[in-house]
């Protein structure tokens, strides 16, 4: 029996306008739409602490909790937050009130109680805590830019990991040779930059840990520890030895760890929200 779906590719041609389709059954299609803004009215819960995140555990959310648990770790308790769930699955990151606080839709997003800031953009968030707490960035000029520069790096490279390979390797209806080999050599570059800065730093800003370091970990940290789109073999992820190494030092960190598991919903390991240091107690969640 041919296969209908390979045949309708090799034979698309796109017509002189592009119409939305929205019968189509590939994976993130019923919460992709052409359009920005609310679909329904909806306010967001807000609850005791000074920051309020809303947010899910993906790569991109945890960024932030990472570093939310580390300023707590190191001292700084007007970062305490309240972490509410966004279930972009049934399109929550519409709702009026989220898209408030980030006109696109996409978590995480972030309300500062103390003077009603709001940021949107996981790597804003990140240099944002950054600078309210002054921490994970270093001041002096020639050292923040470096850090700056692989945050910048993460925020232009991960979409090539994420909704190029990871979307045409995992999700994609059939397989695309030309997709998944054009983004497999992507994010094999971006591994081998990677390594090669890892060989020479025990961090990625340089000697210490930092925002670039919270960004750069839950995508390419994870690839390294074969934990992204089983792609362990394909990409042969083990060859980045100092990607490897870098990863394996960072999972092992308490604040970490905590951080990967706030907003986590597929499986029984994570919260699905935290409102407070004690939540993570009642569970034999630490991964
Ligand atoms: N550049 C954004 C990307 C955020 C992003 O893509 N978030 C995804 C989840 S990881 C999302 O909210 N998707 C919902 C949607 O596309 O409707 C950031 O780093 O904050």
């Amino acid at each position: 029996m041919p296969d209908t779906k390979k045949q309708s590719f090799s034979e698309y041609v796109p017509p002189k306008v592009w119409r939305w389709n929205k019968g189509d059954d590939s994976k993130f299609a019923n919460i992709n739409r052409p359009v920005s803004g609310p679909t329904q009215e909806k306010e967001l819960p807000v609850g005791k602490h000074p920051l309020q995140l809303y947010s899910l555990g993906t790569p991109n959310g945890v960024k932030v909790t990472i570093m939310l648990e580390e300023l707590l770790a190191a001292g700084h308790e007007s970062a305490e937050y309240d972490a509410w769930l966004i279930d972009i699955n049934e399109g929550e990151q519409f709702g009026s009130g989220f898209v408030d606080i980030n006109p696109n839709s996409k978590i995480p997003a972030l309300r500062d109680m103390t003077n009603g800031q709001r940021v949107f953009e996981s790597g804003s968030i990140l240099f944002y805590l950054a600078e309210k707490f002054g921490a994970f960035l270093p001041t002096e000029l020639a050292a923040r830019t470096e850090v700056m520069s692989w945050l910048m790096w993460q925020m232009g490279a991960g979409p090539y990991l994420g909704g190029g390979f990871g979307h045409f390797y995992a999700y994609a209806p059939f397989k695309i040779e030309y997709a998944i080999n054009r983004f497999a050599m992507e994010t094999k570059r971006q591994m081998d930059v990677l390594d090669k800065r890892l060989a020479e730093h025990e961090f990625i800003g340089g000697a210490d840990l930092s925002i670039a370091d919270f960004a750069i970990y839950p995508w390419y940290g994870a690839m390294a520890r074969g934990l992204l789109y089983e792609a362990k073999d394909f990409l042969d992820v083990e060859s980045y030895k100092h990607v490897g190494r870098w990863a394996k030092q960072l999972s092992q960190r308490p604040a970490v760890k905590r951080g990967q598991l706030v907003n986590r919903t597929w499986d029984d390991k994570g919260l699905e929200e935290r409102h407070s240091a004690s939540d993570f107690d009642a569970s034999s969640r630490l991964i």
